[in-house]
């Protein structure tokens, strides 16, 4: 191990996908770290031309002479600045004229006033091309010794980053300790250069002190890691305003440093850095020490951290700052411009003036929960979907009504003070951080806005029609885009909910009905029908018992690894199945189909099911259905509140139907 006389590398790695920050934003930064004691910041921003797509490019005068005050800006404010390239795109390791390429580059930025330098690998094709292949037993050999080349030519810097292109344990094959791709490269690589390292995964949840000891013996040097714990530019509805957390500060004398890959919007990131500085300052404690939280044995809580840096991110919101650096804000007069409200002194009858209330810290933390970490809500975030989760599988009936209106208003309250909290940020005087903020805290108003409504029709009220979630809703009422149809539809992803329940590990198939099936179908029909011991009698009935045909495409089956496990079947003519006027005609002109479905009780996946009725909903559709109802017996709890979960019936309002009778329905 040759890095025992080197400081700890903590800061920032500008390492995000998307637009890169500015440069006034990179020396804010350099400002921010010195004040919280971090002392390095990596150059790497993904979408820069000249740092990876077009890496050969050399700088032009006007960009070279941005780079130097950069670098000049680090060195004032004691951060160390490691400029880095990507060349793996596109670079033939064995051709002298690419190697040649990259070092004119690298030396050009040390004409700058650059020291320290960083090549990365990540996120490139494994494949090396004929060329490379020829000249190369393997991909690490190939970037291993150009690696070594480059750290020659520059010198060998003191600080010299190599980021692998496995870098994180689940990236090797087949593990860590066996992947012959990072053992050349701990072999081979100049013990001079340090190596990044994203943890287990490249988002890893925790980081653990044995998978670096692990780590640490193949590549024979500690790592510095590149965190992605803060990183959003995977998804454009996410930002991380969780405390640095689940690394336990046992780990800092095992690793060469820290560098964290944070939000791609810059001013969110107070609290990234300034809960990373704290966890550098922390020191570990004896073992026996016991601690609240999930770092034990340290002197470093993350619930802490996050309340220490909340508290000096909410000064920062008081600050009148302009996104074109004026510095004035709304209510500020200047001399020059008057401001719409100056001199303007409302009349006893008028419209008082609008003075919003300033933020406070509790905004603030409502804030950081709502956006907490990649695999965490914070507290209040997860109360408020256990609530509306209770809330919408539980009925405000006379048995529950007492209790369900009491929680039904309490999820009111949380609800108004995300508002609350919105009105406050949207008047806040720093307009930097608020529009930073912005898209997302409007995203999260109208989440609960319409969580909101939901529970107010639940409950029987009817909310705002803006708001109702009716047949032709406003394009707010479908969140998501494309991007979210998809994710709905995919089982592992849009019909879990990723921080409530366990993941579904069960494969389920949907298929259509053979005449084979009938006997499962119908012990299932059976079964289920003793649960509910009412006696009604069903139009969807006649379908299952085969009395009546299903149209066609419209009959499914749901298979689990022990076979048969629910069935949906539809008619999309229901009239053709009734021997008598059973439904009200203005009823059947609005849902002309009607659908027979079953899900066995021990099926617990929900977006299985979902899939199935989905399915045959698409089917009916496509047959020219209009809509389509569903029909239960009113103690059918099981399905009634399963139904409602999926979000995909609605209980219909029908006249005259006989009390043990619930019928659902959709429009298509
Ligand atoms: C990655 C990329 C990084 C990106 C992050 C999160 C590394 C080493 N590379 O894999 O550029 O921001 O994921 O999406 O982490």
């Amino acid at each position: 191990m040759s890095n025992k006389s080197k400081v700890f590398l903590s800061g920032v790695v500008e390492g995000f996908y998307g637009r890169p920050w500015t440069m006034s934003q990179r020396k804010e930064l350099f400002r921010r770290e010195l004040k919280l004691g971090l002392n390095t910041y990596l150059y790497a921003p993904k979408d820069d031309y000249k740092h990876r797509m077009y890496w050969r490019d050399l700088y032009s005068l006007e960009e070279a002479d941005q780079l130097m005050t950069l670098i000049s800006a680090a060195k004032e404010n004691n951060v160390e600045f490691i400029y880095a390239i990507s060349p793996g795109l596109d670079i033939t390791f064995s051709n002298p004229k690419e190697v040649a390429a990259l070092k004119r580059k690298l030396t050009q930025v040390c004409g700058f006033g650059c020291r320290s330098f960083a090549l990365l690998f990540d996120d490139i094709e494994p494949e090396m091309c004929p060329a490379d292949k020829e000249r190369f037993s393997s991909f690490a050999e190939a970037q291993v010794s150009v690696t070594n080349e480059v750290f020659l030519h520059l010198e060998e810097p003191h600080t010299f980053l190599f980021c692998p292109t496995d870098y994180c344990a689940a990236f090797c094959t087949p593990s860590v300790p066996l992947s012959a791709y990072l053992n050349t490269v701990g072999e081979k690589l100049n013990p001079g250069i340090d190596i990044l390292w994203t943890g287990p995964k490249v988002v890893s949840q925790d980081i653990s002190v044995a998978s670096i000891e692990e780590v640490s013996a193949v590549l024979r040097r500690p790592p510095v890691i590149w965190d992605n714990i803060h990183a959003n530019d995977y998804d454009p509805q996410r930002l991380f305003l969780g405390p640095y957390k689940n690394r336990p500060t046992e780990l800092i004398p095992k690793l060469r440093g820290v560098l964290t890959n944070p939000n791609c919007e810059f001013e969110p990131n107070f609290v990234a850095l300034h809960t990373l500085a704290t966890w550098c300052k922390s020191s570990s404690a004896p073992k026996d020490v016991s601690m609240e939280g999930d770092d034990q044995g340290s002197d470093y809580n993350p619930h802490e951290a996050l309340q220490l840096a909340l508290t000096d991110w909410l000064v920062e919101f008081s600050r009148a700052e302009q996104p074109d650096g004026s510095g004035r804000c709304r209510r500020e007069v200047s001399e020059e411009e008057p401001m719409q409200t100056e001199g303007h002194t409302p009349g006893p009858r008028d419209n008082p003036l609008y003075t919003a209330e300033p933020l406070t810290l509790a905004d603030l933390t409502l804030l950081a929960e709502l956006f907490y970490l990649p695999y965490e809500h914070g507290h209040t975030a997860t109360h408020m979907l256990e609530e509306l989760h209770w809330l919408h599988t539980h009925t405000p009936d006379e048995e529950e009504g007492c209790a369900w209106r009491v929680r039904a208003q309490q999820f009111d309250d949380r609800c108004a003070a995300v508002v609350q909290m919105f009105n406050r940020l949207s008047n806040a005087p720093n307009r930097l951080i608020l529009y930073d903020l912005y898209n997302y805290i409007c995203d999260i108003k109208s989440g609960v806005t319409m969580a909101k409504a939901y529970v107010k029709t639940l409950g029987g009220q009817t909310p705002h029609p803006a708001l109702a979630l009716t047949d032709d809703p406003e394009p707010w009422g479908f969140r998501g885009g494309l991007s979210g149809e998809f994710q709905r539809m995919l089982p592992s992803h849009g019909n879990r909910d990723l921080f409530r329940s366990p993941p579904a590990t069960r494969v389920y198939t949907i298929r259509p009905c053979t005449p084979k099936d009938q006997p499962e179908v119908m012990k299932i029909f059976k079964e289920m029908q003793t649960e509910t011991q009412q006696k009604v009698e069903l139009v969807g009935d006649r379908l299952v018992e085969g009395q009546m045909m299903p149209s066609q495409n419209c009959s499914l089956i749901l298979d689990d690894a022990s076979g048969v496990c629910g069935y949906a079947f539809a008619l999309s003519d229901a009239k053709t199945a009734m021997n008598k006027s059973q439904y009200p005609e203005t009823m059947l002109q609005d849902y002309p189909s009607v659908i027979a479905l079953q899900i066995h009780s021990k099926v617990p996946d929900h977006s299985a099911a979902k899939r199935l009725i989905l399915q045959l909903l698409s089917a009916l559709r496509d047959s020219g259905s209009k809509g389509v109802f569903s029909e239960f017996r009113s103690n059918d709890r099981r399905m009634l509140d399963f139904l409602k979960t999926l979000n995909v019936f609605q209980v219909l309002k029908v006249d005259g139907l006989p009390a043990n009778l619930v019928i659902m329905g959709t429009k298509l």
